[in-house]
């Protein structure tokens, strides 16, 4: 596995497990406790920007995004890289976070308590993706069918169970949201939903082009949103190769990409016992959903 520059990085694994750090989820051949252990203690820049999510929310969507606006929407910046080696998982051993060229622009999946310290002291900026969690467990389903590493889920049912019990990659979503939400105070952070990059791109990307200080003329603008879309996104060979092995060629990184698909999955009986845990856990937390793409 190699992340240096130009190098597609190509990961084949078969003796994939899960174990647990610190009450976080982990897949045994990918992260390590010595690299976790030291993310905590990585140095931030005040000019670093990185991305938090719970896994299915936006993450490559956000990488393109951000390496976009930081090169002033200059397509050829984004077709000889990589997603993951413009802008690395910080958790991840082999991609160089700490080398790469100011702003170094990353990507987390990390819990709150995870995270490096330094970035509770609001030295860079933090963009939280939150995506709906029903459609998020429709995505991760589908990833787990897909992805080698992963193990097959034995049906879609139990699979929302394992789900709900935290027993996934990076645990429980609910915790994920609710640590980074109520320690929000101590970062410089925006939160920002999938649904409304969905919605409205354009408005999306200045929003977050205001919150990094970034001026985009109109043009550049354009530009970002024409290589963000699903469409092109998915179409595009160098965010379209997935960069882990998968298990069938019919499937795809870049599944639906919409808003609601979890009703194409989801009985009513899930639904509404879905309903019924989310209305428990979030009650203190202020955040609004979209569910639908009406
Ligand atoms: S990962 O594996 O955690 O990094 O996955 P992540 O990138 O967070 O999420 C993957 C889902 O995001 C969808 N996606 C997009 N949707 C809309 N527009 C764009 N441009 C886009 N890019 C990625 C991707 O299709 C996955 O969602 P599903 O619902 O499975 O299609």
């Amino acid at each position: 596995m190699q992340g240096a520059s130009g190098i597609r990085i190509h990961i084949i694994m078969s003796n994939y497990e899960l174990y647990q750090y610190k009450g976080c989820n982990f897949i045994s051949n990918i992260y390590t406790i010595e690299h976790l252990e030291k993310v905590q203690s990585f140095e931030i820049r005040h000019s670093d920007v990185v991305a938090v999510t719970y896994p299915k929310s936006g993450t490559v969507w956000m990488q393109q995004i951000l390496s976009l606006i930081f090169c002033d929407g200059d397509p050829a910046a984004i077709q000889s890289k990589s997603p993951i080696e413009r802008v690395p998982w910080i958790e991840i051993p082999f991609l160089n976070f700490l080398s790469n060229p100011t702003p170094r622009l990353a990507v987390t999946h990390l819990p709150y308590h995870l995270i490096p310290e330094d970035l509770k002291k609001k030295n860079g900026k933090v963009i939280y993706v939150i995506r709906n969690p029903k459609d998020v467990v429709v995505s991760l389903y589908h990833f787990q069918n897909y992805l080698t590493i992963l193990s097959t889920p034995s049906s879609f049912e139990d699979f929302l169970r394992e789900f709900l019990e935290g027993k996934v990659i990076f645990s429980s979503w609910f915790d994920h949201i609710h640590e980074w939400y109520t320690h929000k105070d101590e970062f410089n952070i925006l939160f920002i939903t999938y649904e409304e990059m969905k919605q409205d791109l354009r408005t999306s990307v200045q929003k977050i082009c205001d919150f990094l200080g970034k001026k985009l003329d109109d043009e550049k603008l354009d530009t970002v949103v024409k290589y963000c879309t699903f469409t092109n996104m998915k179409m595009n060979p160098v965010t379209k190769t997935g960069t882990i092995e998968n298990k069938s060629a019919s499937r795809a990184f870049f599944r639906k990409g919409i808003i609601g698909d979890w009703k194409n999955h989801f009985t009513v009986a899930q639904s509404e016992m879905f309903d019924g845990i989310f209305q428990e856990r979030m009650k203190d937390i202020p955040l609004k959903f979209i569910w639908d793409s009406k």
